[in-house]
């Protein structure tokens, strides 16, 4: 097995393209056909919460019809190989990382099976609608949003990928364009911490001569190569 000691991985919405969950900001994309404003921040919920709840169930009824890919499937085959010496930090709110076989998902921007309660704050798995306004379980109140992290929210589990990157050596971004942060600097700071960095990506993306090294193509095949590859040597 490859000579790393301690791995994370970063996937964004380019790994489930080619199961049919659009990406954001492709042609054909979900923010060619809605306004960010309007469905991804907290103002955009408060003006007009029917559009963003209908936006989000929409969605997360999508997902019944969807399948992990060869991509999905191979990092669960390499958390296998590798444990607890794998962090998988996914941007994706689909389920589509633990359908495939992984375990020890990081969901730093949130799940479409998840509801945040705005009154108690807790988190609940969810897989219904939410725009009947149905009451959190916890504290009864109607006020369930969706468990996705907007701009200008803080995303989830920081600390935890913050220190993952602090110890990796090497760090791996898939699938995503590297337009929204913190997620587009955890390379910058896995390099300057000595690690390995590698993109596996449709196309280049804005961040590509960062990473030492790009493998271009669709991720159902440069990521069951690269699992491959890495498992072999
Ligand atoms: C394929 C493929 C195939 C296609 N095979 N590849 C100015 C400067 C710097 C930062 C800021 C700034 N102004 C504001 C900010 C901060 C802001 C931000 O980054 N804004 C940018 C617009 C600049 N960020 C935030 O507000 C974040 N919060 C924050 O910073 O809090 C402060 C804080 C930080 C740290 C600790 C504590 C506090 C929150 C960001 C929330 C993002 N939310 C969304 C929506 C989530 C819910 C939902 O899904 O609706 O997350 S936006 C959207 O973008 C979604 C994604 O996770 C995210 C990233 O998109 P992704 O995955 O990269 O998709 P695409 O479409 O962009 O790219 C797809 C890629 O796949 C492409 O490269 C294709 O080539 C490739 N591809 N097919 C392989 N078959």
């Amino acid at each position: 097995m490859a000579d790393f000691n301690s791995i994370v991985i970063l996937t964004g919405a380019g790994i489930s393209a080619e199961s049919g969950i659009d990406t954001f900001r492709d042609h054909g994309g979900l923010w060619e056909k809605h306004s960010i404003e309007d469905v991804a921040t907290p103002q955009g919920f408060a003006r007009d919460p029917d559009l963003v709840l209908g936006f989000y169930d929409a969605r997360c009824a999508a997902l019944a019809n969807v399948e992990p890919n060869a991509a999905h499937i191979a990092l669960a085959k390499l958390e296998r190989e590798f444990a607890d010496s794998l962090l998988l930090v996914t941007q994706n709110v689909d389920d589509l990382h633990e359908r495939g076989g992984s375990i020890n998902v990081c969901h730093m921007h949130g799940q479409l099976k998840s509801a945040l309660c705005t009154s108690c704050e807790t988190r609940s798995a969810w897989d219904a609608p939410l725009s009947s306004r149905p009451p959190c379980p916890v504290c009864q109140a109607p006020t369930l949003r969706p468990d996705v992290v907007w701009f200008g929210e803080a995303p989830y589990q920081m600390r935890r990928i913050e220190e993952a990157i602090m110890e990796c050596d090497l760090f791996v971004s898939i699938g995503t364009s590297g337009a929204v942060y913190p997620a587009a600097g955890f390379v910058q700071q896995a390099k300057r911490l000595g690690a390995r960095t590698l993109e596996l990506n449709l196309e280049p993306s804005e961040g590509t001569p960062i990473f030492h090294e790009a493998r271009h193509g669709p991720a159902t095949q440069v990521v069951p190569q690269w699992v491959d590859e890495l498992l072999a040597g």
